[in-house]
């Protein structure tokens, strides 16, 4: 799985910015209407513990304070407990936090101690992207593609599925393929295929997995990958409107998941 590097969280309040100001032209709602809609919930002031945990690969420089930033962005309070681990998360929750934020290498949580909703980064990532696709204004059908079914893809296809899209996706994986055909109902797509989507969610560790006949002039992606999968002249080629950030629009979606 791709660890994220301190590099990839340099400048994070500025790409919010600028993702929330493409999100509100290409959908007219921003970051926190489009997860008010997702979970029917709101924020309202909560105290958010972050706690750092040094397991596996470790400490990644930047993350916890990256957490704050987005936690005060929204109004919430936060606070990076003193120690990692256990003993920060006994702080966390001695404190009196409402919402605990923690990750290791293969999963990010963020537990909402006082009704006990629980909710991961890579299913609140997948549908938030994908919701966020979904809502394109200049959308020219109900077809929507989804290029990567790992854990953040199939939450997102997923998604799409209930929200009644029509979910054409691709995987290279032929296991993965079969078991979103089989459990969500997805029509496989096949790169070589000449078909023109205006709303694409890409969710895969690969840069330019996506190509020319997939996105229609005027389309937007919508991509929590890292390295971003939209070739640069693609975009320029044609109006693509391309959302992607790598950290704070999945927390948005997890603090909203777990009120
Ligand atoms: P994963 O390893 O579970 O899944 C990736 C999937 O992509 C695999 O199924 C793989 O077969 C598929 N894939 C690889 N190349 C492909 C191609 N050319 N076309 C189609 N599919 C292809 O990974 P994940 O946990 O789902 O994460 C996906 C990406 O999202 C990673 O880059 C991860 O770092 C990133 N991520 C970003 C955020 C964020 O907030 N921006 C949050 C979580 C994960
Ligand atoms: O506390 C820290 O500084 C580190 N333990 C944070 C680790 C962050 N984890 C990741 O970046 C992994 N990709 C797991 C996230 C799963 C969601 N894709
Ligand atoms: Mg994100």
């Amino acid at each position: 799985m791709a660890l994220l590097t301190p590099q990839d969280l340099e400048g994070l309040t500025k790409q919010l910015e600028c993702n929330n100001n493409t999100i509100k032209k290409a959908t007219g709602m921003d970051i926190a209407d489009i997860c008010k809609q997702i979970y029917g919930t709101t924020l309202d002031g909560e105290k958010v513990g972050i706690v750092p945990i040094t397991s596996g690969n470790g400490i990644i420089t930047n993350f916890s304070s990256s957490l704050l930033t987005i936690t005060e962005y929204f109004g919430l309070d936060g606070a990076v407990t003193e120690h990692p681990d256990v003993t920060g998360y006994y702080e966390a929750v001695s404190s009196d936090a409402d919402i605990i934020l923690m990750a290791d290498d293969h999963i990010f949580i963020a537990h909402n101690m006082k009704n006990g909703k629980i909710a991961t980064n890579h299913v609140c990532t997948g549908v938030v992207y994908a919701e966020i696709a979904s809502r394109y204004k200049y959308a020219d059908s109900k077809d929507i593609l989804v290029i990567g079914l790992g854990r953040v893809g199939y939450a997102g296809a997923q998604h799409l599925v209930k929200r009644d899209f029509d979910v054409y996706a691709y995987d290279p994986d032929r296991e993965t393929m079969e078991k979103a055909r089989k459990e969500l109902g997805i029509i496989p797509y096949d790169p070589e295929e000449e078909h023109k989507f205006s709303m694409v969610l890409e969710a895969t560790p690969n840069p330019n997995t996506i190509s020319e006949g997939m996105v229609a002039e005027r389309c937007l992606v919508s991509t929590p990958g890292i390295p971003c999968g939209l070739p640069e002249d693609i975009g320029e080629r044609n109006e693509i409107d391309l959302v992607m950030e790598p950290l704070m629009i999945g927390v948005a979606s997890m603090l909203y998941a777990v009120m």
